[in-house]
């Protein structure tokens, strides 16, 4: 039997084998984000389609000193623990506020991206000198691993950036049940949500004009090309984009638009594509506050406070455990 502590993450290439073999055909989202991809996702924050991180750098900006208040308990100290931290930019503002307000705490950082952990430890650290920063690579199910093992102090986890949409409903319970399994009484987790809004608006986010969401998607088939010794052409892929407005779901699809058989030399394995089939890449799940209050309480949390954009586009709720 395997101890808990060992359980064996899928590898790489395990998950594509699982995907590509499937009906429908999928790849998992949290492989995008490799170099290139952790700089073209960099890229998609930056578009003026791209309304999300503007909206919840609106609130960090906005509402800094109530999302303090909200946080610390009587100048105890904590860990703000923050899961795929990515650029930490929005987080370096309540970190100078917190700072500036004489507040004692470590910042710990969480990716699965090496290279977007160094460049923000090295922001921070040139930004914020006295600060005490940890870092952590993996994916979200290692932070669970680490907090299993991990002190008493208080923890402040920060699950940002409507990170949380890349997980369908019962994944999303079921990662919120975990981890409060991995909490104190007193630790509150902070997450942020994209909300369901005019479906054009969220559509537009996810088939930008300038097509960098297009190659953010393609860049996995890269990935495989180079990492697995595949050989898909990217021309023949086209990126589509949907909402669906009663599930809140946006999604993403690579469309093969010829017959094609794709070769993976890692996995010794070809995969028959027919016209038109997709690959299912990525679910951006868009919430509505009944859905928030629910996911919240199935899995062992009341929600204390709500903050929001000007716009209503978006908000980071605080949790505390039940
Ligand atoms: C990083 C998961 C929040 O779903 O909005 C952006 C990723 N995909 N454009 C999102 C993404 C396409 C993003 N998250």
């Amino acid at each position: 039997m395997q101890s808990s502590s060992a359980i064996k993450q899928n590898t790489f290439a395990d998950d594509v084998l699982r995907g590509l073999s499937s009906a429908p055909k999928f790849l998992s989202s949290k492989y995008f984000y490799d170099d290139e991809g952790s700089r073209l996702f960099q890229e998609i924050m930056k578009l003026p389609e791209y309304y999300l991180t503007r909206a919840e750098f609106e609130i960090f900006s906005t509402q800094t000193s109530e999302i303090f208040e909200a946080f610390t308990r009587a100048n105890e100290t904590f860990d703000l623990i923050e899961l795929g931290a990515g650029d930490g930019l929005k987080t370096s503002l309540l970190v100078d506020y917190f700072l500036k307000q004489g507040a004692d705490f470590r910042y710990v950082s969480m990716d699965i991206s090496e290279e977007a952990l160094s460049c923000l430890t090295e922001n921070f650290k040139a930004q914020f000198p006295g600060l005490s920063i940890q870092t952590e690579q993996g994916d979200y199910f290692r932070s669970l691993e680490i907090f299993k093992s991990k002190s008493d102090r208080r923890k402040i986890i920060l699950f940002l950036g409507s990170n949380i949409g890349n997980f369908g409903k019962s994944q999303a319970q079921d990662f919120f049940r975990q981890l409060r399994a991995t909490m104190n009484d007193t630790d509150l987790l902070f997450i942020g949500f994209d909300l369901q809004k005019d479906p054009r608006v969220i559509l537009r986010a996810y088939d930008d004009a300038q097509n960098v969401t297009a190659q953010f998607n393609l860049n996995l088939l890269s990935r495989i090309n180079r990492e697995l010794g595949a050989n898909f052409n990217l021309e023949i892929f086209s990126h589509y984009a949907s909402y669906h407005p009663i599930e809140g779901a946006a999604r993403s699809f690579l469309i093969s638009r010829k017959a094609q058989t794709i070769c993976v030399e890692s996995l010794n394995k070809t995969f028959d594509f027919a016209a038109w089939e997709p690959i299912f890449m990525e679910i951006s799940q868009k919430y509505s506050l009944a859905m928030i209050e629910d996911l919240a309480q199935t899995s062992g949390f009341e929600i204390s406070q709500y903050f929001f954009d000007s716009q209503k586009f978006y908000t980071d709720s605080l949790w505390k455990p039940t």
